[in-house]
């Protein structure tokens, strides 16, 4: 049992570490924020630790500051949360500090996860991994607080848009339900996270949509931008969080596809499906995700090869499916 493994080690260590991904999602916030907060409740020595800017619609999360961007190279020894990472690389510029600083954790709940922790507690059948903290915080026994129901409400309902994704499950209603008792106000959270946005992420969504293309023949949509119009607007690249679904959305279309090109040179690709496993699309490329939700980047081209080469792809697995 898993809870049992974490117990005994959380009984011997004093410092903690937790790390989730870069381009933090709200599950990668809400998660590390409410374990953060469960295990300084516990009496614990607690860093909270992402490789990238934590969007401005969480900043009403609680403590939400607190959660620091460089990974000190000599920490003193403790253990290593990783949560929501499918593999190491997710922490960009923190991976080869945080590899080497003690005994690593790893809590998520990828399908593709490639569980590098020294115990890997990797759960897919939950939707997110803050429906995994509710259950660990249950298992341990460690009292859930209205911030921590917050913070994990608020992770639930990003993974699941609003539980309205398949992978919401009963449990993922029932923890849910559990959180609203402790106090969560669920139309806060969801206009934060869903509702509000900046004037230039509308821009970037016009210029997006102008850019829409259907395959022929496969049912393929896809868009993209350039990091250049995001840079015309003052706009950040959180703000495209989601642009993939009015690709995927549209009637009888099957995957949907956004291509972000980078100034760096190189494309980041999010895929969206109906059925179809883009995991494993986005593996061919050297990325991962879930089944439905799943994303790579290009590395070395940023433009129209990119686009042709992923797109060819994917027509190849629609065709092999369809056979
Ligand atoms: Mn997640």
């Amino acid at each position: 049992m898993n809870s049992r493994e974490l117990s005994d080690l959380l009984s011997k260590h004093e410092n903690i570490y937790i790390l989730t991904h870069t381009l933090p999602d709200g599950d990668a916030i809400g998660s590390a924020l409410a374990w953060g907060a469960a295990l300084r409740h516990h009496g614990k020595k607690v860093r909270i630790f992402c490789p990238g800017v934590i969007p401005r619609k969480y900043d009403f999360l609680p403590d939400v500051s607190v959660i620091e961007h460089v990974f000190p190279p000599a920490p003193p020894p403790g253990i290593i949360f990783i949560l929501d990472c499918g593999d190491l690389d997710r922490l960009d510029y923190m991976r080869d500090r945080v590899i080497k600083a003690g005994i690593i954790v790893n809590i998520d709940h990828h399908g593709t996860n490639l569980h590098f922790g020294d115990l890997n507690i990797v759960d897919t059948s939950a939707a997110a991994t803050g429906e995994i903290i509710y259950n660990l915080m249950l298992q341990l026994r460690l009292p859930l607080d209205f911030g921590i129901s917050m913070c994990l409400y608020a992770a639930i309902a990003s993974d699941t848009g609003s539980f309205k994704y398949g992978n919401t499950t009963s449990h993922t209603l029932h923890a849910a339900a559990a959180l609203l008792e402790n106090g969560v106000d669920p139309a806060l959270i969801s206009q934060k996270i869903f509702d509000e946005y900046p004037h230039s992420t509308i821009y970037l969504l016009r210029d997006a949509l102008a850019t829409l293309q259907l395959d022929d023949t496969l049912p393929i949509a896809w868009m993209n931008l350039h990091e250049d119009v995001l840079d015309d607007y003052g706009a950040k690249a959180e703000e495209l969080e989601g642009f993939v679904n009015y690709a995927k959305n549209i009637h009888g279309i099957e995957v949907g596809i956004f291509f972000y090109h980078t100034s760096k040179g190189e494309t980041k690709v999010g895929f969206r499906s109906k059925t179809v496993d883009v995991s494993a699309i986005a593996g061919n490329f050297g990325g991962g995700g879930h089944p439905r939700a799943a994303g790579c980047t290009i590395k070395g081209q940023a433009g129209p090869d990119a686009i042709r080469m992923v797109i060819q792809d994917v027509k190849d697995t629609l065709v092999i499916k369809s056979r």
